[in-house]
């Protein structure tokens, strides 16, 4: 489902056969040969290939329409997959010494980069109580009068208030009222740790943070050291918006609501998580003329829907040379929120055969934001489609911050010029007001990074031992006040559990993918307009229509997980490393403006 690299595939895939699996596996005798290994990983992958569906489209149905029922068999099916996943990492074990080819050496090291769960009871908890979270989080609401079913309001309502409202009251209780929903499964989350922790243990890992932070081709101490490096590079670019933003959210608001100093209250940000602050661009934005990229008043008159949304963003892949989306993606996928069944919202993009049987599950709205959620998306699709000739081992991301960055590589080519081709904007703002154009993107991504580093870094710590469940709360807010300058607008509640009112949280999905994503994404724009011949400013230039950033693009694409992620970095860009400076170079002129407004300012 929902990236993970193939693994999580690979998982589902050996679901229904490992029984013959370990009969095979209790026979091997004596020293291990090339030859049989060779076989081992054939036939596994021939198994992953032939077997691949049956999890995920129990995962999918569970998603699509939430009962008891299909919650049972979602859970079945992994708890079976999570199984024979187990088994076959052991088993690869044996032939880790052989002098293996390249490809195959690489095969096995990502069938162990896994859990392993050999007790039955475990692996049924686990699989039972990541489901129920699942599940837990897409039926969540939050009800003024308790047990009044008419006064219950849903995540998606929650934040259409935090995104439109310029009520603080309003906006705290539709806060505090998400928030709450999550401690219902604070104690199955803990538990669901414990488990978690087993599985990683019995592979060899420290836990289960220890096993994420090992999957970058990269011994984990070094990918931890490599974030923290990124971060550092761009938290002055953060810094800046901040304070900027205070001042002008002090206007609004003023400074009861918001202090001189200090983290300021998470309710106040437009969005649930205070993670994108785009809805703050009226508030924020520059005085005088200033670009309007908001296309949802046109999404609506037009009726552009989310049928038409979707074709718009194929739309731009097509442009660069890459296939139409197949008939049975159409038929498929969930673009809208159903009315008659409780589903998981949170966008998502599933392979479910691994060839062409593709779709995304969304619950649009005509907004400018989900109009940039529909290409992140399909970015997932089209990488999927792009490695589905790979063997089944390598069918996923170079790395997982690849997954998540390749739609959004797109989305930065969603410019004025082009929202203006397409009809979506009435008039291309001129170059005077590009800082209001640079603002509207740092609210949706700088805003994003010190949220998108802090997840995991709360993670890391629970898998880790060091905050124990009494403390999941103190440690989340210790982190989001260090990082994010952010504080919760209240005190928190008792057996409170805001880190689970987050979706990957609840969903157990890593998330220091999406810092990455972030950075490379500014990577590979920079370098694909490169090879579209641009040599303007970043943040004018769209590689719409062109096929030579398309090609470079899809043959990267293409490669999917067979080879260590800085080779695929190579391949489109000539770099081997992560490298925040095309974020900086792209964000330059804003930064330099919000200096000077923040200087004048506080004067
Ligand atoms: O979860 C997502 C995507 C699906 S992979 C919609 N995103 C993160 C989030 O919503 O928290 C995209 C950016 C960050
Ligand atoms: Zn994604």
């Amino acid at each position: 489902m929902f990236y993970q690299t193939k693994i999580a595939a690979a998982i589902a895939a050996i679901a229904m056969f490992n029984m013959p699996m370990t009969a095979e596996a209790a026979t091997k005798k004596g020293p291990p040969t090339v030859a049989e290994a060779e076989k081992f990983l054939k036939d596994a992958e021939a198994r992953l290939e032939k077997l691949g569906n049956t999890a995920q489209r129990a995962a999918w149905v569970y998603e699509t329409h939430i009962t008891d029922d299909t919650e049972a068999i979602a859970a079945q099916a992994n708890e079976q997959a999570i199984g024979a996943m187990g088994e076959i990492a052991l088993q690869a074990r044996r032939y880790n010494k052989l002098p293996l080819s390249a490809d195959n050496k690489r095969k096995l090291k990502l069938l162990q980069l896994s859990l392993s769960l050999s007790n039955d009871k475990d692996r049924e908890d686990y699989a039972k109580l990541s489901a129920q979270m699942n599940g837990a989080y897409g039926k969540g609401k939050y009800c003024k009068t308790p047990g009044d079913e008419s006064t219950c309001l849903n995540l998606g309502q929650l934040e259409a208030i935090l995104a439109k409202s310029r009520n603080p009251a309003e906006m705290k209780e539709a806060w505090l009222g998400w928030h709450q929903t999550a401690s219902s499964y604070k104690d199955s989350y803990a538990q669901y740790v414990e488990v978690s922790n087993k599985g990683a243990r019995e592979m060899g890992f420290a836990d289960t943070g220890a096993l994420w932070r090992s999957q970058y081709d990269m011994p984990p101490e070094a990918f931890a050291a490599e974030t923290e490096r990124l971060w550092q590079q761009v938290k002055p670019l953060y810094d800046s918006l901040h304070q900027y933003v205070r001042l002008k959210l002090q206007q609004t608001y003023g400074k009861d609501e918001v202090p001189d100093n200090g983290p300021i209250p998470a309710h106040l940000f437009g969005n649930m998580w205070s993670q994108g602050w785009e809805n703050l661009y009226p508030i924020v934005k520059p005085q005088g003329p200033a670009a309007n990229l908001d296309i949802a008043d046109t999404l609506k008159q037009k009726n552009i829907d989310a049928k038409a949304m979707t074709k718009m963003s194929e739309g731009f892949y097509t442009s660069l040379g890459m296939e139409a989306l197949p008939a049975s993606f159409y038929e498929r996928s969930q673009l809208t929120k159903p009315r008659d069944r409780e589903v998981v919202c949170h966008a998502s993009a599933w392979d479910v055969d691994g060839d062409k049987d593709v779709r995304i599950k969304m619950c649009i709205n005509q907004t400018t934001e989900d109009f940039l959620v529909i290409h992140h998306e399909l970015g997932h699709i089209y990488y999927d489609l792009a490695y589905r000739k790979q063997s089944p081992l390598f069918k996923g991301g170079a790395n997982d911050g690849f997954h998540e960055a390749i739609g959004d590589t797109v989305a930065l080519s969603v410019t004025p010029e082009y929202l203006h081709k397409l009809g979506l904007i009435k008039e291309v703002p001129d170059a005077s007001q590009d800082i209001g154009v640079l603002m509207d993107r740092a609210l949706q991504k700088v805003a994003f990074l010190p949220f998108a580093y802090l997840v995991d870094q709360w993670r890391w710590k629970v898998y880790a031992g060091q905050v124990k469940p009494a403390d999941y709360d103190k440690a989340w807010w210790e982190l989001r006040e260090k990082y994010q300058g952010v504080k919760r607008p209240a005190a928190s509640a008792a057996n409170g559990f805001d880190a689970g009112a987050k979706y990957h949280v609840a969903s157990d999905t890593p998330y220091a993918r999406y810092f990455l994503a972030t950075i490379l994404q500014f990577q590979l724009h920079r370098a694909l307009c490169r090879e579209a011949g641009y040599s303007g400013p970043l943040n004018r230039c769209s590689i719409y229509e062109n096929k030579a950033a398309g090609k470079k693009f899809q043959a990267m694409l293409e490669m999917g997980t067979s080879r260590p992620w800085n080779e695929a970095l190579k391949a489109v860009s000539g770099e081997e490393k992560l490298d925040a400076t095309a974020m900086l170079d792209y964000f330059a002129p804003l930064k330099t403006w919000l200096d000077a407004q923040n200087k004048a300012m506080v004067k």
